[in-house]
């Protein structure tokens, strides 16, 4: 048995697979804000006090560790046959952790929770995430001193990004130096999470590393001369680079102890979400692209050797069972719909049937922009004329326009993540790519996945795990409207017109 979890922005989940009987044994689920609210999140996070500042408490991930073993205790999930444990988290969050950390992970008694054991470990009590875009300053600064976006593309994977952890980072030890002094470890949420797991502090992962502007995309490699730009030291503070399937350590005693999982319990590194949905949606050979419709969209596929976005606005990260993969990052993904849904007050019955409704070459386009968008840069835009098909019309037209830098739209493209079981909007996908959309069986790609990077690193083949557990959802794949193509060119031109009008005001 392997066990799998995932750390996202609005949940912990967990999946065991069997790999002998090729099926999933356990998969449990808390969710941030319902289970925990005395940190008082909205979707997860809360926001800070200056616009596009998006914080988490990085307790909340561990007690909610806490709650989900005891759930999976209480459950009798088969933690005591779980031989390999691996992991993913939501990318670019960094955790900020005093010398206190190293000596807290090693004396962890199993009769005190979590955070009692941890709530003197950390020098910032909040942790930037992803949804974070206030670092305009620190790219610019970083991006003048290395010579460019371009440059920093070159050498990361990706031009220098607000919500990557180096941006991050610059600002906060710029607005906070006398923390930055204290602060010993900066992680990543993947290896800050392993780090509690194997009960001592870990390395970050190539994958989730790459999401960071910090390492060297070709020679797997912390970039000196980037992390000397970003802050003081900075190359001091961090976790060493390492495979994610390569095994870290051996499960902390307080959690065997506490609630049953195998002593012997093997920990790999953890990686980045996104990477780990490549791995769970089978995808880990370059020839087809993934779509994860959640908080975020995400637009992904495996290649083989790095080469960046010209335009800069996708990202270079690591494959986690070897060479690379490229990645459009969309903020205004499934949360947006949801807002949009509530402020029509309407069912997800009557979104989906406009979703399903033909649209014709009058068919009103809007730009899907709730909040600030990453990919294209993009300011908010007022919503009060939007219906759900124009606004799932424009995300999935602003993907198409800045996702050809990823190559030829492959034959299928498979689709996970929470809004992906709706029919309405894998139809408008498959309508506008002009492509069969394809679902899974499981919709929790980076759990699954992160459970079979535990199998893989213990030697188990990655084809026979793929044909287990990647199977298409039987009748569920989603065929394009060829009448819709025409439709769709006009309403894309439409589309871009809109947006670079946006762009230039
Ligand atoms: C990817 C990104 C998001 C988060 C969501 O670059 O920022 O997809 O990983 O958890």
């Amino acid at each position: 048995m392997y066990l799998g979890f995932d750390c996202s922005t609005q949940s912990l989940t967990a999946v065991i697979i069997d790999a002998e009987t090729g099926a999933i044994a356990y998969q449990t689920s808390i969710n941030f804000e319902a289970d925990l609210p005395q940190y008082q999140t909205r979707h997860g996070f809360v926001r800070g006090t200056e616009p596009d500042e998006f914080f988490s408490n990085p307790l909340m991930w561990i007690e909610a560790l806490d709650l989900l073993f005891a759930q999976m205790q209480e459950e009798g999930a088969p933690l005591s046959s779980v031989r390999v444990i691996s992991g993913a988290a939501q990318q670019h969050g960094t955790v900020y952790l005093n010398h206190n950390f190293k000596r807290a992970l090693e004396q962890l008694s199993p009769n005190i929770p979590l955070t009692e054991q941890f709530s003197d470990v950390f020098t910032r009590p909040v942790s930037p995430i992803w949804l974070d875009a206030s670092t305009h300053l620190a790219c610019g600064e970083i991006a003048h001193s290395i010579g460019g976006h371009r440059k920093a593309a070159f050498r990361t994977g990706s031009s220098v990004t607000p919500r990557f952890s180096a941006a991050q980072i610059r600002k906060h030890a710029r607005q906070f130096p006398e923390h930055w002094d204290e602060t010993e470890t900066v992680h990543l949420v993947s290896s800050f999470m392993a780090s509690i797991l194997a009960g001592k502090s870990v390395a970050i992962d190539y994958g989730d590393g790459a999401g960071m502007n910090l390492m060297h995309i070709k020679k797997l490699e912390w970039d000196k001369k980037m992390a000397a730009i970003t802050a003081d030291n900075t190359l001091d503070r961090l976790p060493k680079l390492a495979p994610t399937y390569e095994i870290c350590g051996t499960i902390s005693p307080y959690f065997s102890e506490k609630y049953g999982i195998n002593s012997n319990a093997k920990c790999t590194h953890w990686t980045g979400d996104n990477p780990a949905s490549l791995v769970g949606m089978g995808v880990v050979r370059p020839g087809t692209w993934v779509v994860s419709l959640g908080t975020s969209y995400t637009l992904f596929s495996a290649i083989t050797s790095p080469f960046p976005d010209p335009h800069g606005y996708g990202h270079i990260f690591g494959n986690p069972l070897g060479d690379y993969m490229t990645l459009s990052c969309f903020k205004n993904g499934a949360l947006s719909c949801v807002t949009l849904k509530n402020r029509l007050n309407i069912s997800w019955g009557q979104f989906e049937k406009d979703l399903l409704t033909p649209r014709t070459l009058d068919s009103q386009v809007t730009l899907p922009f709730y909040e600030t968008e990453i990919t294209p840069l993009a300011s908010a835009v007022d919503q009060s004329d939007t219906t759900p098909s124009s606004h799932v019309d424009g995300q999935f037209l602003n993907m198409r326009l800045h996702c050809q830098w990823h190559g030829e739209t492959p034959e299928t493209i498979v689709v996970t993540g929470g809004i992906s079981v709706s029919d309405g909007i894998c139809q408008t996908l498959a309508n506008v790519f002009q492509r069969p959309v394809q679902r899974l069986k499981t919709s929790s790609s980076a759990s699954l996945g992160a459970a079979m990077v535990a199998a893989f690193a213990d030697g188990i083949d990655i084809d026979s795990l793929i044909e287990d557990f990647c199977t298409p959802l039987e009748g569920s794949t989603i065929e394009p409207d060829p009448s819709m193509e025409h439709i769709y060119q006009v309403l894309g031109e439409k589309f871009t017109d809109k947006i670079y009008k946006h762009l230039m005001e």
